[in-house]
C-alpha cells in the first residue's frame, strides 16, 4: 500500500541501533495503509528533544505513539507521562539482560500512567503496528476491513504451511504427531 497519508502513528526509539527491530512496526503500518512518522529521541540522553517531539506529535495530529527502547527503557513511560495519546511500548533486546530489563522497565508503570507493553523484540514491534492500527480502526471502517483481510491472510498462510508440511510427509517423521488430515489420528 503506497498511498501518501496523513501520519497518524508516531514511532520513536531510543537509538539508531534499535532501527532494525523497530522498522517492523512501520512495515506493518505500511501494509495496512496507515501513515506514520519515525524518529530517535532518548528519554535519558536527550530528554528535551523527546519532549519537543511529543509536543510536535500532538500538534501534527498523531493519534497513537509507539515507543521502543532497550536496557533501562524509560522511553515509553516518559512519553505516556507527557501526552494523553495512547502509548504502545516495545521492549528491545540490546543489553546483557536480553530485553528482560527493558520489558520490566516498560511494563511496570505506576497506576495512572499506562503503557500498552508488547513482547520483546521483532514480534513486539510488529504487534505494536497492528495494535496501533486496531486503535485507529475504531473510527475508520476501511482500516477495519484491511485488518480483517490481514487476519484472514495470516490464517491462509498457516493453512498453506500445514498443507506443504503434510505434502512433504514431514509430519510423519515427528514421533507421536499426525497431520489433521490423517484419518487414523
Ligand atoms: N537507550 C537509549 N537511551 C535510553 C535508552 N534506554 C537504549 C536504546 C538502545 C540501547 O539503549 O533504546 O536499545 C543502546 O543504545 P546505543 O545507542 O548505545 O546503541
Amino acid at each position: 500500500m503506497n498511498e501518501t497519508k496523513q501520519p497518524r502513528v508516531g514511532i520513536v526509539m531510543g537509538s539508531d541501533s534499535d532501527l532494525a527491530v523497530m522498522e517492523q512496526a512501520g512495515v506493518v503500518l505500511d501494509e495496512l495503509g496507515v501513515g506514520h512518522v519515525v524518529t530517535i529521541a532518548s528519554a535519558h540522553r536527550a530528554p528535551d528533544l523527546l519532549r519537543a517531539w511529543i509536543r510536535k506529535a500532538e500538534t501534527q495530529g498523531l493519534r497513537v505513539i509507539i515507543a521502543g527502547a532497550g536496557g533501562a527503557a524509560h522511553l515509553a513511560g516518559v512519553v505516556a507521562s507527557e501526552t494523553l495519546l495512547p502509548v504502545i511500548g516495545v521492549p528491545l533486546d540490546s543489553s546483557a539482560l536480553h530485553g528482560l530489563d527493558a520489558l520490566l522497565a516498560t511494563v511496570q508503570m505506576p497506576a495512572g500512567v499506562p503503557v500498552a507493553t508488547m513482547a520483546i523484540g521483532k514480534a513486539g514491534a510488529k504487534n505494536a503496528g497492528v495494535l496501533a492500527a486496531r486503535i485507529l480502526a475504531l473510527h475508520d471502517d476501511r482500516l477495519a476491513k484491511r485488518l480483517i483481510e490481514y487476519r484472514t491472510k495470516m490464517a491462509q498462510d498457516v493453512e498453506k504451511k500445514a498443507k506443504d508440511l503434510e505434502k512433504r510427509g514431514g509430519a510423519k517423521r515427528t514421533p507421536g504427531f499426525r497431520p489433521a488430515s490423517d484419518p487414523a489420528s
